[in-house]
């Protein structure tokens, strides 16, 4: 079967939340057919949605997969769940979050399940770790990500720790 290159989003901002993205860059590789190809560094970031919530911790991971979109969700949904993820509040603080935002170039809308993720585009914290470990990629329908961060409002971002490969 062949591979995917796909990103995964993370953002923590609850019970030790750069600790909880690390070991989440580490769970995304035990996914079967999964392997990360680049993790990057980790960003505090203002809340977006939100704002009555501490400061986030995000990230993003190049992957490869042989999985499809539906089952990459599913397995991400339960490395949530092994975090202890709650979903109370929309855009509330969380203990771990873990969004599909590109699968190849593939655009589609299900279900629960819409790839590119819907509001990547215009989220700093998305686009920044976004472009370092990939960045070329094209966001369907969208552009390129290193044309459509300079073009992004929000709150501050900040780089916290170097990306490693
Ligand atoms: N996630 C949200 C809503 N707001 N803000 C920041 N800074 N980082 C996030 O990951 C985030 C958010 C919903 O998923
Ligand atoms: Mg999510
Ligand atoms: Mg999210």
């Amino acid at each position: 079967m062949s591979a995917t290159r796909a990103v995964v989003a993370l953002g923590a901002n609850l019970d030790g939340p750069q600790a909880r993205v690390r070991e989440a860059f580490g769970e995304l590789g035990t996914l079967p057919g999964t392997r990360v190809l680049a993790r990057s560094s980790l960003w505090r970031t203002a809340p977006v949605g939100y704002a009555d919530q501490p400061a986030f911790i995000n990230a993003c991971a190049l992957v490869e997969t042989t999985l499809a979109p539906r089952e990459l969700l599913e397995g991400l949904l339960a490395i949530e769940r092994r975090h202890g993820r709650v979903r109370d509040v929309p855009n509330g603080p969380r203990t771990l979050d873990l969004d599909v935002v590109l699968y190849g170039d593939l655009a589609m809308h299900e279900h629960g399940l819409t790839i590119p993720h819907p509001r990547a585009h215009e989220r700093a914290f998305v686009l920044a770790p976004l472009a370092e470990v990939w960045p070329e990629a094209v966001i369907p329908g969208r552009g390129r990500v290193a044309d459509l961060l300079p073009g992004v409002r929000g709150p501050a971002i900040g780089r916290l720790a170097q990306a490693t490969a």
